[in-house]
């Protein structure tokens, strides 16, 4: 492997390989996750105008923000859930730079989420996944591919009087995954949960179990449809936030072409 770096560079310089962007606009519209209402609660994005090549600052232009660390396209860090607090290095700015780089695979659940608005991933569709792919890597990002990023408005958290529903993964699937010794796991809804991944044992098993083990999450990536199953790389660095649970990142993917 004789200059790898330099054969990457001229992949995606004469075309053979792309960039695809999973990554939402941060845009004050955009929904973020409403918990019960005994829980605080996720801000949405606000950006707010500084100056504007004005008396503000007559040759600059620059905005204050105001989100959640879990605002939109964003990283999900081991701290981020109580069984994972104690995990080492598990805040975002402690965890190594490696993690934000590596294999990605996708798994399509869109025809199941089309159908059922509350599709559970189970490890019979990562079994069948894997019939046809072969086993999922070691220390590769999964990424549950539902469509979901195609529903704008209420749709997306799709509310009901019993809270949200949208797909996500049961705890045995995340339990097959975490037997992979997946890098972490990410979907295209608000959380890596489904909608009513509260009412699991554990609860919300996605974010209990890998946080616990030590393993990432990503939520609210779009574009997931332009990814094969297998032989794409992420890239997904989150801010460097000191004793930040989470943060918004722009996703990217390289592809062959
Ligand atoms: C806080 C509480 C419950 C959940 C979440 C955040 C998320 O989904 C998140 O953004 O990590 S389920
Ligand atoms: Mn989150």
């Amino acid at each position: 492997m004789s200059d790898v770096i330099a054969n990457v560079a001229e992949a995606l310089a004469e075309g053979s390989a792309r960039i695809v962007d999973l990554t939402h606009t941060l845009d004050p519209d955009f929904p973020v996750i409403i918990l019960p209402p005994e829980f605080g609660q996720c801000a949405r994005f606000r950006m707010e105008e500084v100056s504007a090549y004005d008396h503000r600052g007559p040759a600059w232009k620059w905005h204050k923000l105001t989100l959640n660390e879990h605002t939109g396209t964003h990283f999900d860090a081991p701290s981020h859930w109580v069984s994972g607090k104690d995990v080492p290095n598990g805040d975002v700015d402690e965890i190594d730079p490696s993690v934000f780089v590596g294999p990605v695979v996708v798994i399509d659940c869109s025809a199941g989420a089309a159908e059922d608005v509350d599709f559970e991933l189970t490890p019979d569709v990562i079994l069948a996944w894997e019939a046809e792919h072969g086993e999922i890597p070691a220390d590769a990002w999964v990424l549950m591919r539902t469509d979901w990023s195609k529903r704008s408005g209420a749709q997306y958290l799709n509310m009901a009087e019993d809270g949200p529903h949208s797909p996500g993964p049961t705890p045995d699937a995340i339990r097959l995954l975490l037997e992979r010794d997946i890098r972490g796991f990410g979907t295209e809804t608000v959380g890596t949960d489904a909608g009513q991944g509260s009412h699991y044992v554990p609860p919300y098993p996605a974010h209990y179990l890998l946080h616990g083990a030590g393993k990432f999450g990503l939520q609210c990536l779009c574009n997931l449809d332009q990814l094969p199953a297998i032989g794409a790389l992420l890239i997904a660095p989150p801010l460097k936030i000191k004793g930040g649970t989470g943060s918004p990142t722009r996703v990217l993917a390289m592809v062959n072409t």
